[in-house]
């Protein structure tokens, strides 16, 4: 009786053993980039001065007065943002012509000496206000390249800059991101002298001190920049993350001056650093007029999302506000046409309808079993025992059904372990391969040509541990029958 007693007991211990999760792969995502990942879109809005100037790099000597929006209407930003699906919005506060929407104290280079709402606006409060009021996080943008900083290469500028940041993380509520751009063209206006001074990437913006400041002031917010610390730039601005798209990668250099493939990350690299893909809805960051025709069509918005959404990152699209200070109707029209492609692409999670089947569940146990898959919950998966690296899960339907979208998502809390995937679907009698892949990460999405079957299978063919998988989905997007 007792031994029975003891080997009941010692089997318990081991299966208890048996059914733990696994245990992470590689690097893994910060509770903020975890937070990050989840808002999968947001929007950049690029407005200031160049917004009246007709130019994308003003030389920092445009008259202050030339900033004054006919109608600015931060709710009605903040409304289109929301309409089309944003998660959050973020601002150019200062661009490189160092013109800032906010009154800052400590240089009169500003809204404050526009004719803007008399000189007493602040495009950063009516913005923040307004994100907020309508349930968008907000986030700034400022430029570290001033060209019209009178000191602006020399150790004054840095403590001018920082100045600065500590101004828009203590005086406008929750910032969720700060965006660090790597551009430094050299030439500009200075204070009147004109001229072009070059700075080291590398050592100029001592940056580990200044993103010292973010982290104390601002723990949950998010840095971008060529580096990071926490989203890394996709290399591009074209809203195209590369194939594959790693989440990984190891940083070296600093904003601007990178060696490393931001756009496809590195499998072994030693860092989380997921991409943000950065692109406009118009040929140009701000508003001209004479783009007004040239709006991205809302099915060029669809193959951006499939191609930086779909691949693991997150998707920046810039609307710039137009001379009234609100959203174009015609980029207005554009966002609002692609939120309608994408509700109607995933309201309607097919393979949630089939029957499973799964080659293994780890420990057998119902915990880490299959229906984990169609749950829309990020915090269950299906994962396998720690010696099984290839698997496969089969779904079965009543009746023909036809799709032409894959969606898988990995539970990247335990990092990106899969390395090699493929999806078929039994068509006359034999298995027909639709896609085929490598990095998953957060969220991945294929496209392919319409397939009518009642059979599909995802295999996946290698990973570097246990595949712990967290979402599977079919989709059929508006276009599946006009191919
Ligand atoms: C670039 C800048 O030079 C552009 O003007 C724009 O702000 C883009 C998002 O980043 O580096």
């Amino acid at each position: 009786m007792l031994q029975i007693m003891i080997v009941g007991l010692l089997l318990s211990i081991d299966s208890s053993v048996s059914v733990n999760p696994p245990a992470p792969y590689g690097p893994i995502p910060s509770p903020r980039q975890m937070r990050w990942h989840q808002l999968e879109f947001y929007g950049f809005l690029h407005f200031g001065i160049n917004t009246f100037t007709d130019k994308e790099w003003g030389y920092g000597d445009d008259d202050p007065g030339l900033f004054n929006p006919t109608a600015f209407d931060a709710n009605q930003i903040a409304q289109v943002a929301r309409q089309a699906g944003m998660r959050g919005l973020i601002l150019t506060a200062k661009h490189h012509d160092g013109f800032c929407l906010w009154p800052s104290r400590y240089t009169e280079y500003s809204v404050k000496n526009s004719p803007w709402r008399g000189g007493k606006g602040d495009v950063v409060r009516e913005l923040a206000d307004a994100c907020h009021r309508h349930g968008l996080l907000f986030g700034v943008y400022l430029s570290p390249w001033d060209r019209n900083h009178p000191e602006y290469g020399r150790p004054e500028y840095i403590s001018y800059y920082r100045n600065q940041l500590v101004e828009l993380l203590t005086g406008y509520g929750e910032i969720f991101i700060v965006w660090f751009d790597g551009a430094n063209g050299g030439d500009g206006f200075y204070g009147g002298a004109r001229q072009t001074r070059r700075i080291d990437r590398l050592t100029y913006y001592d940056w580990p001190n200044t993103w010292k400041i973010v982290r104390d002031l601002m723990p949950m917010a998010v840095m971008f920049s060529d580096v990071g610390p926490d989203v890394r730039w996709v290399g591009n601005e074209a809203g195209m993350a590369g194939e594959p798209c790693w989440s990984t990668l190891t940083a070296q250099g600093a904003p601007g001056s990178t060696t490393a493939d931001l756009n496809h990350g590195d499998r072994h690299g030693t860092q989380w650093l997921p991409p943000e893909c950065d692109v406009s809805i118009r040929p140009g960051w701000f508003y001209h007029p004479s783009q007004d025709g040239q709006v991205k069509t809302p099915r060029q918005l669809f193959e951006i999302y499939l191609s930086s959404v779909g691949r693991g990152a997150c998707l920046n699209l810039n609307v710039p506000p137009d001379r009234t200070g609100r959203i174009h109707p015609n980029d207005q029209r554009s966002l609002l046409e692609f939120r309608k492609i994408l509700d109607q692409t995933f309201k309607r999670n097919i393979a949630a309808e089939a029957r499973l089947y799964a080659s293994q569940i780890r420990g057998g146990q119902r915990l880490f079993g299959p229906e984990n898959l169609f749950d829309s919950d990020i915090s269950t998966y299906w994962c396998t025992d720690d010696n099984v690296t290839s698997a496969q899960i089969i779904l079965d339907f009543d009746q023909p059904v036809t799709f032409d979208i894959l969606e898988i998502r990995e539970y990247v809390l335990l990092g990106q372990r899969i390395d090699a995937f493929a999806a078929d679907a039994w068509i006359a009698e034999d298995w027909k391969t639709l896609a085929t892949g490598t990095s998953i990460g957060n969220r991945r999405l294929l496209r392919f040509a319409p397939t009518t079957t009642k059979r599909f299978r995802l295999r996946i063919i290698s990973a570097a541990a246990c595949p712990v998988v967290t979402e599977l989905g079919l989709y059929a997007s508006p276009y599946v029958d006009d191919r």
